[in-house]
């Protein structure tokens, strides 16, 4: 929902409208990515602050500094703080915003993968890493070679036993600077009858910290199988990425960004191209809209986020979650954030 339609909403009824309220009401926390790792929910979000910088569609206003790692021994339990598990400053080739982030698990070992801007202003990503779910995490000493733009999200394919790396955001992201892998000052974001530009992926190596093959860009079709255009607002991808696995096909579900949907389209490989389906979140409070899901003991979880809590900030933003359903031909039932 855009910041200039929250002037009239009366945040006391839509509260108690939600069908979910915030996870944790004593930080603001947003674009929750969730695990299910050894039978405990983890969930890796972004920790919001004020930090003083006014609105622009750079996203300078979010100017977070670290990470908390959160978990759940039951969808149905309270929430548990662990604490600062990565900070800027332990970071060393990271300035500032420390953005979306995502968590994966193998061997024994978990991984942190978080964007960041480096000290040139450009937004790269990184991986931190730990012996324990809730960290603390100790950053590689630079971001992972090739990749640019911001919102990590790693995917395990159980079937072949690889993990990908999914990636990109525009706008304030930087992704539309980017042809190919490769940045131009003067890129912009396509034009209206233009392609539109797709989210990144690679698969990353054994040892999780590196990119084993060069990026490439998805592609996200319409029912006719053509491309989907730049000027296709309410489908096109915007940001935040997540895949999961259903019934053997691969979900590619993303933000539609300045329209505020959460979109999906599917799969018979990580790599795509995609097929668009149809949404799974109508617009949340607040101008970003950003989720993951997560399966738990066979029921599926949809973590996401609104700026109620704050009422309409956009950059103050608290993580919910509520059941997903599969319909039966594999179709997402479209939520409303605040009932029907
Ligand atoms: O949290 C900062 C940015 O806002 C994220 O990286 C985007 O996905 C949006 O939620």
């Amino acid at each position: 929902m855009p910041e200039d339609s929250i002037a009239h909403i009366d945040f006391v009824a839509l509260r108690q409208k939600a069908i979910s309220q915030p996870l944790v009401k004593d930080l603001y926390t947003a674009d929750p990515s969730a695990h299910y790792f050894n039978g405990k929910i983890y969930i890796y979000p972004s920790h919001d602050i004020e930090a003083g910088i006014s609105f622009n569609d750079n996203g300078d206003h979010f100017g977070m500094e670290d990470y908390h790692v959160f978990s759940m021994e039951s969808p149905e339990s309270d929430v548990t703080d662990h604490g600062i598990a990565l900070h800027v400053n332990d970071v060393p080739w990271a300035a500032k915003q420390m953005w979306a982030p995502d968590a994966a698990y193998k061997n024994g070992m978990y991984y942190l993968y978080f964007p960041a801007k480096d000290y040139s202003g450009f937004f790269k990503i990184g991986v931190a890493i730990s012996n324990s779910p809730t960290g603390p995490f100790i950053a590689e000493p630079n971001p992972i070679e090739g990749t640019y733009s911001i919102d990590p999200a790693v995917f395990e394919d159980k079937k072949t036993a690889s993990f990908y790396l999914y990636f990109g955001g525009i706008w304030g992201g930087q992704l539309q600077k980017y042809r190919e892998n490769i940045f131009d000052e003067h890129h912009v974001e396509p034009q209206p009858n233009e392609l539109a530009l797709g989210p990144i992926v690679a698969r990353l190596t054994n040892d999780m910290k590196t990119l084993a093959e060069s990026p490439r860009t998805i592609q996200i079709l319409d029912e006719k199988g053509a491309p989907l255009l730049a000027g296709d607002n309410e489908r096109r991808f915007f940001e935040g990425p997540w895949v999961h696995q259903f019934k053997d096909k691969y979900y590619l579900s993303y933000s539609t960004g300045d329209t505020h949907f959460i979109c999906y389209a599917t799969s018979n490989s990580p790599y795509g191209p995609f097929t668009y389906q149809g949404r799974i979140l109508n617009p949340v409070v607040g101008w970003t809209t950003h989720h993951s899901i997560c399966e738990v003991k066979g029921k599926w979880f949809l973590f996401y986020h609104d700026s109620s809590l704050s009422e309409g900030i956009t950059h103050l933003r608290s993580m919910k979650m509520t059941e997903l359903h599969h319909n039966e031909d594999g179709s997402i039932q479209t939520i409303n954030p605040y009932g029907a």
